[in-house]
Parts: C-alpha cells; sequence; structure tokens
C-alpha cells in the first residue's frame, strides 16, 4: 500500500459546482445515479481527471450526455475530459447489504445509513473524496421505507421517495444518507436571529423514551455555542439518528449527525451517570462540529486536528460550563494520560498533524483528538481570553467556507494578536510528551524555580527542539496561604529560571496549574509535602494531582521495594473523604487510585520493568489498607451520600453517587458484599445496579447478580454490552482469558457489533494483570478474534490493536509472546490496510 505524506499535496484539476445524487434503495443492489457539474480549478497544478471509486459496479458513465469509458486506475478511474467545465454523469451499483466494514451505506438492523469519513464516498459513487473538494449536494431516495433522511433541508418527498437539498457546499464525507422504519422523538429550537429550526432524534420504537436527555443536550449545545462562540445553527432542520452498529462515537455529517445508539440514547434505567456525562458531550461535539468542521473543514487529512482538536477542546469547555470545571479538567486529564501519553510512550507516537499514513483511519487518535485540544488550551493561556476570542472571531470570518490548514489557523492567532507562533508551532510537529525537570531554591525573600525541558525520541523523531510551554504556578505558605496567586510562566528554552521576589519564608509551589500543558513533571516531593498540597492548595486539579502522586509514590514503593501502605496516604485520604466542604465528585475522585497500566508506565518511565501481577497485588493490598483504616468514614459516606428522589442526570446527584460508589468499592473488600448485594437488589437506576454488580464481580460474589441482570436486561443491546464489558474487565487475572474465551462462546457475542467487540475483547486489553497473564493465554485470545474480525471490520480491528502498543515496556518473555501474536497476525493473508499499517508500525 501507498504512503501518502503531506508535502505531497496539490489541488484537485477541478472544481465541483453542483451534485446531484438518487438512491434507488436495494439491500443487496442499490443504485447511485451521480450528475456532477465539474469546471477547470484555476489553482490546479495539472494533471489526469481522477475520481476515486472502490468497490463500485459500474453499469455506465457519460460525459455532457457522451457515454465514456473510463480507465482503471489505483484506487479508482482516470478519464479524458473537455478542457472547459462539464457534467459527469455515472450510475454504479453497491451492496449495502454485505457491506460489514460500517464504510460507505452499509445496512444495520434493516435500515440504510452512511459513515463517510474518511474515505467512505468512494465507496457509493465515483468522486474526488477528498476534503478540499466541496460542494453543494442534492439527494433524491428512492426506497420503500417510511423515513428517508439526508442532508440539508428537506426539498420534496412522495410515496416512497423523498428529496433533500444542502445549501451549504460541503465535502463528501460529511454527506450522510438514513433509511429506515424509524420514530422520531421531536423538538426545536429557535436561534438567536430568529431562524426555527426542527429538531429530531431518530431511532427504533422500542428506544423512543430514551431520547430526551439527548435532545435536551443538543438544545444546550445550540445555545452555548451562540452565546459563548457566536455560533448560530445554519438550516431549518437538524437531524440525529441511532445506529447500533457503528465504528466510531458519531458523526457530524451537515444536518443529519449519525450516532452510535451507545452515545445517545440514554434512559434512568439503562444509562449510568457516566454515560450520561459522555453523552451530553459527544452530542455536542458533534453540533459544535456543524462550525468547526463543515463550514470550515480541512482542506487535507493531515489537518484532521484542525477540526477535531478544536471541537475537542469546545466540547471540553462546554461540559466544563454546563458542569463542573475541575472535575471535567481532572477527567480529561485522566483519559489523557491513561490514552495520549501512552500512545506517546511507544512505537505508534506520531505528532498532532501527523506527516504520512498508509490509512488515515489509523490517525483517529487520542494524539490528534486530546493533545490537539491541549495544543489548543495552551494557545489560549498564552493569548489570553480576549485574544483567543479575537482570533476565533477572525477564523470564522476569513475562513468560512474554507478547507483550512494549521498554518492558516495560527496566522489568525497572529493577526489576531500580534505574537509570534512559529515556535509555538512545533506543537503540531514534534510528537512525544515533554518532560519537565524542576529544580527549587530559596535565597533571601527570593524563590527561583529552574525548569528544564526535554523530549524522549519518538519514531522518525530522534531528536527534538524546545516548546513553548506555559506552566502555571501559584506560591504557598508554609502555614497554607496562597502568597502569589497563578502566574502563566512561559518556558521558551530547554532550561529557564523564574524568579519570586519578596517572600517571608520559603513558599510550597504548586506547579502545572489546571495541567496547563500537556507534559510529565517531574518532581521529587516529600511525602509531606504532597500531603500539604493536598490539603492547601488552591487550584483544584493540582489538590488532585497531589493526592494522585502522593499514592503513586507510596504503589510505587510498594511495588518495588516490598513497602507497607503508608500511613500518611491513608491519614491524607481519610482527610479529603471527610472534608465536606469538598464537592462530592471531587472527593470522589481523589479516592480513585491511580490505574495499572498508568502505574506500569510510570514504572518504564523510570527505568524498570513493569510486573503487572505485582502492580495488581499491590493496588489490593493498598485497597485493603484503605478500605480497613477509612471504614468508618466510608460507611459513614455510604450512608451520607444516598440520593434520595427521582433519579437526576445531573452533575450535583452524579457527584453523590459517585462517592457513595467509591465508598461501597472499599466496603466491599470488608463487608463480603452485603451493602452491594442489598443496593444491587433495591437499585432503581443502571448507576447504582451496575455499581453493585462491579463490586460484587471484584470479590467474587457475582453469581447470582449477573444471572439476574441478564435475565432482566437480555433485550437490550447496549445494556447487555455493559454486562459482557464488566465480566471481561474485572476478571481475576488469571482466569481472565478462560472467562473472556466462556464470554465469546455466549450466544450473545454478537462479535460483528463494535460495540459488542469492544465490550468484551476491550474489557480484556484494559484488565492489565488478565491481559498480560504470563502464559500468553489472552494475548493469543485477542489475536484470534482480531484475525477473524479483520476481513469483516477492518477499522475495529486495527484500532484494536493498539492493546499492543505498550508491548516492549515489558520482560523479554512477554514480548516473546506478544511478538508471535502479532507476527502471525501479519502473516495472515489479505490482512486489510488498516491492520497491515498498524501491526507494521507497533512491530517497529
Ligand atoms: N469526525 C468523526 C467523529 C468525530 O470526531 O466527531
Ligand atoms: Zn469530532
Amino acid at each position: 500500500p501507498r504512503t501518502i505524506h503531506l508535502a505531497d499535496y496539490t489541488p484537485f484539476t477541478h472544481v465541483v459546482e453542483q451534485v446531484h445524487l438518487t438512491f434507488r434503495l436495494a439491500p443487496g443492489a442499490t443504485r447511485v445515479i451521480s450528475k456532477i457539474a465539474f469546471a477547470p480549478n484555476p489553482d490546479s497544478k495539472g494533471g489526469a481527471f481522477f475520481l476515486h471509486g472502490e468497490d463500485l459496479k459500474l453499469i455506465h458513465a457519460r460525459i455532457d450526455g457522451e457515454s465514456v469509458i473510463p480507465n482503471a486506475a489505483e484506487g479508482g478511474i482516470t478519464c479524458d475530459v473537455p478542457e472547459g467545465p462539464f457534467t459527469w454523469e455515472a450510475e454504479v451499483e453497491i451492496s449495502p447489504q454485505t457491506n460489514t466494514a460500517l464504510e460507505g451505506l452499509y445496512m444495520s438492523n434493516g435500515m440504510y445509513c452512511t459513515q463517510c469519513e474518511a474515505e467512505g464516498f468512494r465507496k457509493i459513487t465515483f468522486y474526488p473524496d477528498r476534503p478540499d473538494v466541496m460542494a453543494p449536494f442534492d439527494v433524491r431516495i428512492e426506497g420503500e421505507l417510511p423515513v428517508l433522511l439526508s442532508n440539508g433541508n428537506p426539498a420534496a418527498r412522495g410515496d416512497g421517495w423523498a428529496e433533500w437539498s444542502d445549501p451549504w457546499p460541503k465535502p463528501a464525507y460529511l454527506f450522510a444518507l438514513v433509511a429506515g422504519d424509524l420514530v422520531n422523538h421531536p423538538d426545536r429550537f429557535t436561534t438567536r436571529s430568529g431562524r426555527d429550526v426542527e429538531l429530531n432524534i431518530w431511532v427504533r420504537e422500542p428506544d423512543l423514551g430514551k431520547c430526551a436527555f439527548g435532545m435536551d443536550a443538543l438544545k444546550r449545545s445550540m445555545k452555548w455555542d451562540e452565546e459563548v462562540y457566536g455560533r448560530e445553527y445554519d438550516l431549518d432542520i437538524f437531524n440525529i439518528v441511532a445506529v447500533d452498529d457503528f465504528n466510531m462515537g458519531a458523526m457530524e455529517n451537515k444536518g443529519l449527525n449519525i450516532f452510535n445508539s451507545s452515545a445517545v440514547l440514554a434512559s434512568p434505567e439503562t444509562a449510568t451517570d457516566a454515560n450520561f456525562e459522555r453523552i451530553e458531550s459527544i452530542i455536542a461535539h458533534e453540533y459544535f462540529h456543524n462550525w468547526t468542521g463543515n463550514r470550515i473543514t480541512c482542506r487535507d487529512w493531515f489537518q484532521l486536528c484542525l477540526k477535531e482538536g478544536l471541537t475537542v477542546f469546545r466540547d471540553q469547555q462546554f461540559s466544563g460550563d454546563e458542569r463542573s470545571h475541575a472535575v471535567q479538567r481532572i477527567n480529561d486529564v485522566l483519559a489523557l494520560r491513561a490514552r495520549q501519553f501512552r500512545e506517546d510512550n511507544g512505537p505508534l507516537a506520531h505528532p498532532v498533524r501527523p506527516e504520512s499514513f498508509v490509512e488515515i483511519n489509523n490517525f483517529y487518535t487520542a494524539t490528534v483528538y486530546e493533545k490537539g485540544a491541549e495544543v489548543i488550551g495552551m494557545l489560549k493561556r498564552l493569548v489570553g481570553d480576549e485574544g483567543y476570542s479575537k482570533a476565533l472571531d477572525l477564523y470564522f470570518s476569513r475562513h468560512d467556507g474554507d478547507a483550512a490548514t494549521i498554518e492558516d489557523w495560527l496566522k489568525v492567532f497572529e493577526d489576531a494578536t500580534g505574537r509570534d507562533l512559529s515556535q509555538f508551532k512545533r506543537w503540531y510537529s514534534q510528537a512525544g510528551t515533554p518532560r519537565i525537570a524542576v529544580q527549587e531554591s530559596f535565597d533571601n525573600g527570593t524563590y527561583t524555580l529552574t525548569l528544564s525541558q526535554s523530549t524522549p525520541p519518538t519514531p522518525g523523531q530522534p531528536d527534538k527542539e524546545p516548546l513553548v510551554i506555559p506552566v502555571a504556578v501559584g506560591l504557598l505558605s508554609p502555614n497554607g496561604d496562597e502568597v502569589v496567586p497563578t502566574r502563566v510562566l512561559e518556558l521558551t528554552e530547554a532550561e529557564q529560571s523564574f524568579t519570586f521576589d519578596g517572600l517571608s519564608a520559603k513558599p510550597v509551589a504548586s506547579i502545572l496549574r489546571s495541567f496547563s500543558a500537556p507534559v510529565v513533571l517531574e518532581r521529587d516531593q516529600s511525602a509531606s509535602e504532597r500531603a500539604f498540597l493536598l490539603a492547601h492548595d488552591t487550584d483544584p486539579f493540582n489538590k488532585w494531582e497531589a493526592g494522585r502522586a502522593l499514592a503513586k509514590d507510596v504503589l510505587i514503593r510498594m511495588i518495588t521495594e516490598g513497602a507497607a501502605p503508608d500511613p500518611a496516604l491513608l491519614t491524607a485520604l481519610e482527610n479529603v473523604a471527610r472534608d465536606e466542604t469538598l464537592d462530592p465528585a471531587f472527593r470522589a475522585l481523589a479516592l480513585g487510585l491511580p490505574g495499572q497500566d498508568d502505574l506500569a508506565q510510570t514504572l518504564y518511565q523510570s527505568g524498570r520493568t513493569p510486573d503487572p501481577l505485582a502492580i495488581y497485588d499491590a493496588v489490593q493490598q493498598l485497597r485493603k489498607a484503605i478500605a480497613e483504616q477509612l471504614g468508618t468514614t466510608l460507611s459513614d459516606l455510604y450512608d451520607d451520600m444516598a440520593v434520595h428522589g427521582p433519579y437526576r442526570p445531573d452533575a450535583g446527584d452524579a457527584g453523590q453517587r459517585a462517592l457513595r460508589q467509591a465508598a461501597l468499592g472499599f466496603l466491599s473488600l470488608l463487608d463480603g458484599g452485603v451493602r452491594a448485594q442489598s443496593q444491587y437488589e433495591t437499585a432503581d437506576n443502571m448507576t447504582e445496579q451496575l455499581g453493585a454488580l462491579a463490586c460484587l464481580l471484584d470479590i467474587g460474589k457475582a453469581e447470582t447478580a449477573l444471572a439476574a441482570f441478564r435475565h432482566q436486561w437480555q433485550e437490550d443491546r447496549l445494556v447487555m454490552d455493559k454486562w459482557f464489558g464488566l465480566q471481561s474487565g474485572l476478571a481475576a487475572p488469571a482466569k481472565a482469558a478462560a472467562a473472556v474465551h466462556r464470554l465469546t462462546e455466549d450466544p450473545g457475542f454478537d462479535w460483528k457489533n463494535p460495540n459488542r467487540f469492544r465490550a468484551v475483547m476491550g474489557g480484556l486489553a484494559m484488565n492489565a494483570a488478565g491481559f498480560h497473564d504470563p502464559s500468553g493465554a489472552s494475548y493469543a485470545l485477542l489475536t484470534d478474534w482480531l484475525i477473524l474480525l479483520d476481513p469483516v471490520n477492518p477499522q475495529t480491528t486495527a484500532r484494536m490493536l493498539t492493546a499492543f502498543e505498550t508491548w516492549k515496556h515489558y520482560d523479554a518473555d512477554r514480548q516473546g509472546l506478544i511478538r508471535e501474536n502479532l507476527e502471525r497476525l501479519a502473516a495472515t493473508p489479505g490482512l486489510s490496510r488498516d491492520s497491515s499499517e498498524m501491526v507494521g508500525r507497533i512491530l517497529g
């Protein structure tokens, strides 16, 4: 397969002035008739007229009404065309029914739907399937189904047909079509300039009761984008459709967002607080794409972070505004470290704007999305809120209707603020997580903070240059008062010192407040200083971070030296747990221990080989010690945090439930599961029901509850995903492969459904000690299933391969076993482009 390089970008030979598509739907033989008005592109550098096309049966093609026979070319066709404007017509046949890759036009539970990003449109018809070709689309759908949807505004409809017209020029990846036996949850929204917009969430009839929360989240998102970014919706209708078989969370097609049903459907009985929160953020994310992605799109796929980093940043801002900024920031950083730092730390590390790819689907990564959002957060910190606002206004006015680049994006910041961003731009091209080492001194009332930055080598980038890193710092006096409020230091050199004068005593520095940059802070700090910051820091993120660092230090000593749980940590945790001035959601996060994978990464970074079983044992030992030391506090919390009255998914109630669940997790280690069993039996919402089930599984007493859960929920796919995922994720280490194997033999293991596959195999991959069982049984099991899935669904297979991305951190025996499995997969005849690229990069 061919490698595509950013440096090779050339504009398309033509522009598309208008697209007309007619779909004659039939499961095995859908006809797609296209009529496309092309004109020469004045910016073209020349070359043959080329249209992408894959798996299309060409029935006929015409140029200006005359039949033509195009020439087959790699990934599409070429054709001789007139010098001036011309009309291209083609009729092709495709088979949605046999399209299991879920890319292009496919079927899910009897409904037709599409997924075109990144390069799925070429499986629908011949077209310049590249984001810089933007055109208005008119679409006619013919099919004997009650609901026929496409992008834009409805134009006309009759019995068995409907026509849609999208006036906004868009790239083909934003095309969408849905046809099925669906019902809608309707609503309306009036934009600030008075446009009356019809809103719908389309679902299968049994799911109609699970749309209200998603609809409310949509309306709040529309309002927020008007108020905070001045962005208004621009069509008369906004449709969302829930689909059961979907490779990702959701897709921002213009005016017709298509959602994985797990990312939109929710009711108190079937969805957890975490599900509600995720739904709110994904609804917002897809809606926000209307401006950051759709009205202004990407010139090419190397610029993916232009829309994704910015849209993630916007959805994080929204969730913070709607809920709690402190809790949002902690959760965002937890996710960043778990996924993006992990990615940066291995063979899949790549810049936020990659410079080459074989299969673009492999670059919908935590680096492009989450680190992409962090880069925007840093930019905002550096130019200030007002500068950011001015730059964004300029971005929208200057680039509306454009397919833009990172250079365009940075230029608006330079023009709006007068700041030179040439060094900052390295964040887009340099991969890896920077380390910042800290040295401190205090002399005669002056505190000096010396920061040194370095970034470890990543594949293809042995040498790194210094970045511009905003480091937010505040100083506390020894009695806990804040003596210097947060100041943003700009670290631009490899090493730099910053001084703070006029202090009466050596301060305790709170460094990297709000996690002001996506870096690893290397700071040796005593347990007592960490406990001091946990008790006194005014920055909620760093307050939490101090507790997290303390717990990590303690666990590392337990793992590497066989130390006992440090009483200082237990006391600090008890103080936080009891502190009623703190938000329960924050306290729940403070009681959460570092993840086992996070500990493995930390050990590896400090030059040690992680032993997943030793990590597992240490975490279990610490949990037991916390339970024993904090027993009374935890049981008080469990009682006090009970939420009374009908379930509400808001941040306040969810925070109380989270703290209560954290307490239950520890208490179950002491009470033999009595509380969990009782909670399981009386819960009237999924958060508490599933939370209780998790505790019972954790202590090996879930048999009855698992059977009851299955009996109650067997008809609900999304709930049953939880049943599968929990068992796989919480299986005891030595038994994990066998337990997961049993799950794959369950008649409910519909492995072609990405949600179900991810629940079971993703659960295993996240069960660190079970996945890395020294027998290698889990490696082999996952590999067997990936080999089976690859020809059916390459995208999901390739993503799941990231389970192996940290393989070189482990001992020689484990590395040998993993290599054997990866080589077995690599040698599979006909392996997809997606998986070959991934396995090649992982093996290195
Ligand atoms: N554009 C793909 C799905 C998303 O990021 O919204
Ligand atoms: Zn997105």
